[in-house]
């Protein structure tokens, strides 16, 4: 109730207190537009979720491209935390052999107080020769750090010094850490480059009969884009890029041919989806593949955007079919789930593709929040002109690209259908537009933005949720006060979750969670009798 979020609030200091309730807001339809205030700088001092420029530059949409190196030019720290620990798989396929498969290494110029004081290019330029001759790789990203900035090296100038002299490309973000408020700085900075220096440069051709779809913002942790892949392709379409999870530098120099892109993850990667549609004519669809109902009504809607009356009656087939085989076992899942309720806290959009997923097994989100998401993640995306831009926005380029003199066709062209049937379709299907998160909720749910420790802790204190969702920072927290809670960045080893067997596997691990009879034996703080509450916070 607004009294619990206001008794929440009451420990602040009066200006934090004006901060943080924009950030808060109570879910009630009667109010026409609920706003909230999203993706500015965290208050000093809160010990904040929120990961850096550089995390969402290298380790969310650069990192997973297989077939580059990915150098990180920094203390070997900043390489060390993003080697890994965000499971987007990849594996050899028939366009990249095994040893060009580069996702399990972790290279890093290892910065040295010398390099600091002396400058660190020279150290880069010969790492990056080092690279080449004993990897061979496709291309090689250098990615900035927090000290490299500082110190100014020109990474630029020794990406493009490495590029003649290898003859290979050489791509250079300017990624470092503190050039946004959170990593959502580095999901635009990684997707100007690529649009700038990659996508559109390779000269694959397509089949003029075949669907070419890529799917943008899915980025295969725990395998999620291998289901999707399983699915789309066993509908009849050509599924051309996953961006980035499995991906190859290759697909993506050829992005471009595709006749229409998935949107998965909007927050990381709408601006490549927007600015393709710009340069290339190519619509946009946002969908959700999480959860056996979510992912229906998506596959229902691609099905659509192309006039094919078999494409059509191969979706409805394929949906019997993995229903028939999922239906069963998540029935058994849901009967334990049912009437649960969950805590949803993650970066800029699992928290809403999740809801959808969870409803399935009849559980409801009582609180749902994202680390570092925009208004239109929340509102959705008429909101944006609206939103104020402000000094840390402003730090990076908006490009504005043109439609492209040879490649540029319009929507209806790349659907293979009349201007009329498209724009008839355009009234029922959503193209190159997203809701956001908040009307999906219902009255008296919370919505969090840039959620802390203390607010998270009081919030599971008050609403008591038979599950949380967050990740590593908060997980063994949430522990102690006796509730299970769940990995939803890394899926704790589990996954896939996304698609129809991602649902079952989801449903076993949240159904083997609620029936864990270890929560029950642990005494949450708030009902420890003999303990103060300043004990509990220790
Ligand atoms: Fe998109 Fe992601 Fe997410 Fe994200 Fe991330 Fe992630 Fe995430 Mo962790 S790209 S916004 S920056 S869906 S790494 S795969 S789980 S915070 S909600």
């Amino acid at each position: 109730t607004e009294e619990q979020l206001e008794e929440m609030l009451s420990r602040y200091p009066d200006k934090v207190k004006k901060n943080r309730k924009k950030h808060l807001i109570l879910k009630n339809s009667a109010e026409a537009c609920q706003q909230i205030e999203a993706n500015t700088r965290t208050i000093p001092g809160i010990i904040s979720q929120r990961g850096c420029a550089y995390a969402g530059c290298k380790g969310v949409v650069v990192g997973p491209i297989k077939d580059m190196v990915h150098i990180v030019h920094g203390p070997v720290g900043c390489s060390y935390y993003a080697w890994g620990t965000r499971r987007n798989k990849a594996r050899a396929d028939d366009t990249t052999p095994p040893e060009k498969v580069f996702t399990p290494l972790c290279f890093t110029t290892d910065m040295q107080e010398s390099d600091i004081v002396f400058g660190g290019d020279k150290k880069l330029a010969k790492m990056i020769d080092q690279v080449v001759e004993i990897f061979h790789p496709r291309a090689v990203s250098i990615c900035a750090t927090c000290p490299v900035g500082l110190i100014g090296d020109d990474i630029n100038a020794v990406a493009k010094a490495a590029e003649e002299r290898h003859g290979i490309q050489v791509l250079s973000f300017n990624c470092e850490g503190y050039k946004g408020v959170s990593q959502s700085a580095g999901h635009h900075i990684a997707n100007n480059n690529l649009m700038e220096h990659v996508i559109g440069k390779g000269t694959a051709e397509k089949n003029p009969d075949d669907y070419v779809i890529n799917i943008l913002g899915e980025y295969n942790i725990g395998g999620d884009g291998w289901e999707l892949e399983r699915i789309l392709k066993d509908i009849g379409y050509t599924l051309n890029c996953i961006m980035t999870g499995d991906a190859s530098y290759e697909k993506i120099r050829n992005l471009h041919i595709a006749d229409l892109n998935l949107v998965q993850c909007h927050r990381s990667i709408n601006y490549i989806a927007e600015m393709m549609e710009t340069k290339y004519g190519i619509p946009w669809l946002k969908v959700n593949f999480i959860g056996v109902t979510a992912t229906m009504a998506s596959l229902r809607e691609i099905a659509q955007c192309f006039n094919d009356e078999k494409l059509i009656e191969r979706t409805e087939m394929v949906i019997a079919r993995e229903l028939a085989r999922v239906t069963p076992a998540l029935e058994q899942y849901r009967k334990i789930c049912q009437g649960k309720t969950a805590f949803i806290f993650v970066g800029g959009s699992r928290s809403h593709h999740y809801q959808a997923l969870l409803r399935d097994l009849g559980m409801d989100v009582v609180v749902a929040g994202y680390e570092f998401a925009h208004r239109d993640d929340y509102e959705g995306r008429q909101v944006i002109p609206t939103i104020k831009s402000d000094a840390d926005s402003k730090n990076i380029p908006e490009l504005h690209p043109t439609p492209d003199e040879e490649l540029y066709q319009e929507a209806h062209v790349h659907l293979k259908m009349s201007k009329e049937k498209y724009d008839e379709l355009s009234s029922r299907i959503a193209f190159n537009s997203y809701q956001g998160m908040i009307p999906e909720m219902k009255d008296g749910e919370v919505i969090l933005d840039d959620a802390n420790h203390h607010e998270v802790e009081e919030l599971i204190r008050m609403i008591k949720p038979d599950l949380f969702f967050s990740g590593v920072r908060d997980k063994y927290i949430v522990h102690k006060m006796g509730v299970p809670a769940k990995q939803m960045h890394s899926y704790d080893y589990s996954g896939p979750y996304a698609g129809f067997n991602g649902s079952l596997i989801f449903a076993e691990d949240v159904a083997n969670a609620l029936v864990t009879p270890a929560w029950k034996l642990v005494t949450a703080p708030w009902e420890d009798q003999n303990r103060s509450r300043s004990d509990s916070n220790a």
